[in-house]
């Protein structure tokens, strides 16, 4: 099995105290900090951009996931600040020419990733496995947070965990966004993922704090 490994969701986390928040988030070894970029084309909604990339980079060492939820990537990934150990995904639905879009990421040196909405099949991978470093399910319609897990992509991530494996991509990460809750982290655990956004549900959620949060997660899975 994959290491397991934790990627906080910026958008998630208090603007108003983003150093604090950041401080914590190194305190307590956050694996990747998960940014969540969005144009209000592909998604109906404006998140993080591309200074906040490059000001994240400055005070954190921390490798950045950075998540593309816009149309033609490929014309805009020249855009984004990436360093070696960060992971940028791309929307199979947004682009024509992904597989155009990964070798440009892999070219800038960071490692390339297809990400799939909860309605958009796993053949939509079938031919890019070699490109690929890792692969990020949606288990939400992406645009939101707090939003309710779409219950069928676990066995999306099982299904995509056997897949991987039989072609000989035992090594290709899984990752999963979209209310991973505790309870529904283990279940994706179990089912093959190894790279878990952690937002408002579990890392950021109320009622305890971000270090015990994150303790707990990590225990977990
Ligand atoms: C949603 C975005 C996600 C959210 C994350 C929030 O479109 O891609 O990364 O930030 O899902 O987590 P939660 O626990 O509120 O669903
Ligand atoms: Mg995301």
């Amino acid at each position: 099995m994959r290491p397991a490994f934790i990627a906080p969701s910026m958008m998630c986390a208090d603007f108003l105290h983003l150093g604090d928040e950041l401080e914590t988030l190194k305190a307590n070894k956050a694996d990747f900090l998960h940014i969540d970029i969005m144009d209000g084309e592909f998604v109906r909604n404006y998140t993080l951009g591309t200074d906040y990339i490059r000001k994240l980079h400055k005070y954190s060492d921390i490798p950045l996931d950075i998540h593309l939820m816009i149309t033609e990537p490929a014309l805009k990934i020249s855009w984004f600040e990436m360093k070696p150990g960060d992971y940028v995904s791309v929307h199979v639905e947004a682009d024509a020419h992904i597989q155009r879009s990964l070798a440009a990421i892999k070219n800038a040196g960071a490692k390339a990733m297809a990400a799939l909405n909860p309605g958009t099949p796993l053949c939509m991978l079938e031919d890019l496995l070699p490109d690929l470093d890792g692969v990020l399910l949606m288990t939400v319609n992406p645009g939101f947070a707090g939003q309710k897990l779409v219950p069928q992509t676990i066995d999306k991530i099982r299904r995509l965990r056997r897949m991987l494996d039989e072609a000989g991509y035992e090594n290709t990460d899984i990752e999963v966004d979209g209310n991973v809750s505790f309870e529904n982290a283990v279940k994706m655990r179990e089912a093959g993922a190894n790279v878990f956004v952690a937002g408002s549900s579990s890392v950021f959620a109320p009622g305890a704090t971000v270090a015990e949060n994150i303790a707990h997660l990590r225990r977990i899975i």
